[in-house]
């Protein structure tokens, strides 16, 4: 298993140097300045990778650029319309450069709008430590009463609809400006952080795009980018929604096993793979995350170690970010998981065996507190899921490689 670890380039609070100390191996990392759509230069690719080699002082950092996250699709893509041919051609461009300049694993997600979604940014846990959190209440008070969308009303049951009147009408105005910020926050590092009157404008243009169309599209843009990737030796893996449920009356269509067992099977070559997040995928009481691991890893070509506290029932629920080690999934039986499909690969003679994983988010401990880097994204509290990810690996993996 590769250590690795996400790297937002250049104006990253967090340093090359502080990433080599943390102990990781390799970088994950994207061109978050590149507009969704264009092409990913190769001079603009060589930056990059020239940025991951050397520490502060110039001197080699050993760690190269592993893993792409994320090569975007665009939101014409996902609905076909506009730009979406030129798109499509840009993005097997930037495959091409991208395995020219040697990187072979390529993350992307398939979210209509927005990318993750959470209520607070920095929710404070008993011992201090801040940490993301989704709020269900919060959620449908934003939703109902902040945007005013059409129909959300009805998108939620009666109980948690009187909730969420009653949980507007207490807020500050402050309260709801930020509320709304960190719902529509998005994608960390990318160039798109959107507005309220954008958010309507983006889900009006879905309108007519139900699940099954959405997923249609997803096949089409796999066949055709799925076969090119094999071609170059690149591994692409698809990120799961996050939350996996449908949210603002938009279709989600990579939320279960069930949703990922027939993507594989709609384009069934290894380049069309999976990113398994375990934090995304765990805050479904539904999902299986070791049994997801043992049933589909096949075709996992990149690990994202997370857990998730649910703090109420139900498929649509409230969660926390939650330590690395604690929370609703087991993460040793998905290390084990993991490391079981490693041994497996190697005892193939499977070139990929050793599959690359970051510790995914991490709580704000420490110094981090008050640091304000990316959310989800602090050095020490990464720094301490990756440690913990190591003990467990180190641990496990002689007893699975002896029973291989
Ligand atoms: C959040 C991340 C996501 C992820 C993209 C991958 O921290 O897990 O933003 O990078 O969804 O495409």
């Amino acid at each position: 298993m590769r250590q690795t670890w996400r790297w937002f380039g250049p104006t990253d609070l967090v340093s090359i140097d502080a990433v080599a100390q943390a102990g990781a191996e390799s970088i994950v990392s994207a061109l978050h300045h590149v507009p969704t759509g264009a092409v990913w230069t190769p001079s603009e690719i060589a930056k990059r990778q020239d940025d991951v080699s050397r520490f502060r002082d110039g001197r080699p950092s050993g760690l190269g650029w592993e893993v792409v996250e994320s090569l975007p699709v665009s939101e014409d893509i996902k609905k076909q319309k506009g730009d979406w041919r030129a798109h499509l051609a840009n993005y097997k461009t930037s495959l091409r450069n991208l395995a020219e300049a040697g990187i072979e694993v390529v993350c992307y997600n398939f979210m209509p709008v927005l990318d993750w979604t959470r209520t607070d940014l920095a929710f404070p846990l008993p011992n201090g430590a801040t940490c993301m959190r989704f709020d269900l209440v919060d959620f449908a008070a934003f939703d109902i009463h902040i945007l005013a969308r059409p129909g959300a009303a009805g998108d939620f049951a009666d109980e948690l609809r009187e909730e969420a009147a009653e949980r507007f009408a207490g807020m500050s105005d402050a309260r709801r400006g930020q509320l709304a910020k960190n719902v529509v926050f998005g994608l960390p590092g990318a160039a798109e952080n959107f507005s309220l009157d954008d958010v309507r404008r983006h889900l009006a243009e879905y309108a007519g795009l139900g699940e099954d169309k959405l997923r249609g599209h997803l096949v089409d843009f796999l066949s055709e980018v799925a076969p090119l990737a094999a071609d170059l030796g690149l591994r692409l893996c698809c990120h799961p929604d996050d939350p996996p449920v449908p949210l603002l009356g938009l279709p989600r269509v990579m939320s279960t096993e069930a949703d990922y067992a027939r993507t594989m099977a709609a384009v069934d070559i290894p380049a069309n793979g999976i990113t398994l997040c375990s934090g995304s995928l765990g805050a479904r009481p539904d999902n299986d995350l070791p049994g997801m691991m043992a049933r589909l890893g096949d075709r996992v070509h990149f690990l994202h170690l997370r857990n998730v506290t649910r703090e109420t029932p139900g498929v649509l629920c409230s969660f926390h970010e939650a330590e690395h080690l604690g929370g609703d999934t087991d993460m040793a039986a998905l290390m084990e998981a993991a490391l079981t499909e490693e041994a497996r690969r190697r005892a193939e003679g499977r070139a990929d065996w050793s599959i690359p994983m970051r510790p995914d988010h991490g709580q704000d401990i420490l110094d981090d507190l008050g640091r304000q880097a990316q959310p989800g994204y602090p050095a020490i509290g990464r720094l301490k899921g990756l440690a913990e990810l190591r003990g467990l690996m180190v641990a496990l993996e002689p007893r699975i490689a002896a029973g291989a």
